[in-house]
């Protein structure tokens, strides 16, 4: 299994053994065969609606991948599986010059991702975690992982990215969260 580039703990980081789950908000039921993904804003052709069985067709990755906190907990070695995002937004890719996500969820979560975070090498729209299919309060039956980004950028019960021409504040980062949250530059507050 691909391992993570490195071992070392990201600047202001404390290990714990299990992350405990975390969200703002109610934890929706949605089922995996009613449930869609919609790739849509600024698409080189027409928005895209991606289910379940969409998801199944494509290549099943696993990875080891750490969970990181913007509130400076973090969890090595997380297992996710699902499909590389890079995959996902191939069905329906954004225009050229197009360089910024909004990424939201049911109930209304969403955050601001840059495209080049998005398509990196190690995105998933997991759909397992630690070997188990996603739990609701986990974010099932699908959510995003950016394994270099603080969580916050990840939404659980991910339903739509949509191509933006330019960054669009999400839940976070309408409270004064980092746009890009790197968790190896640090980037917490948007002020830094
Ligand atoms: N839909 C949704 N997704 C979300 C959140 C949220 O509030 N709503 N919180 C984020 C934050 S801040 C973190 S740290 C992780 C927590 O994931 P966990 O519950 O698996 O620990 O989920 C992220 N995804
Ligand atoms: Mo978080």
């Amino acid at each position: 299994m691909p391992r993570q580039e490195s071992r070392t703990v990201p600047p202001g980081q404390r290990l714990v053994p299990d992350m405990p789950v975390q969200h703002y908000g109610r934890v929706p039921t949605l089922d995996r065969h009613t449930w869609t993904l919609t790739l849509a804003g600024e698409t080189e052709g027409e928005a895209r609606v991606v289910t379940w069985e969409d998801l199944q067709e494509l290549p099943q990755v696993t990875l080891l991948a750490d969970q990181h906190c913007v509130s400076k907990l973090t969890q090595q070695d997380v297992e996710w599986t699902g499909v590389l995002v890079r995959d996902v937004v191939e069905l329906a890719p954004p225009r050229s010059g197009i360089e910024h996500t909004l990424v939201s969820a049911e109930y209304g979560y969403s955050s601001s991702v840059g495209l080049a975070d998005l398509l990196s090498p190690r995105s998933l729209l997991a759909t397992h975690r630690q070997g188990e299919p996603l739990s609701a309060e986990r974010g099932g039956p699908v959510r995003l992982v950016l394994p270099h980004l603080y969580g916050f950028k990840g939404p659980k019960w991910v339903r739509e990215i949509a191509y933006v021409p330019a960054p669009v504040r999400g839940f976070w980062e309408q409270r004064g969260y980092h746009l890009v949250a790197d968790v190896w530059r640090q980037e917490r507050y948007a002020y830094q």
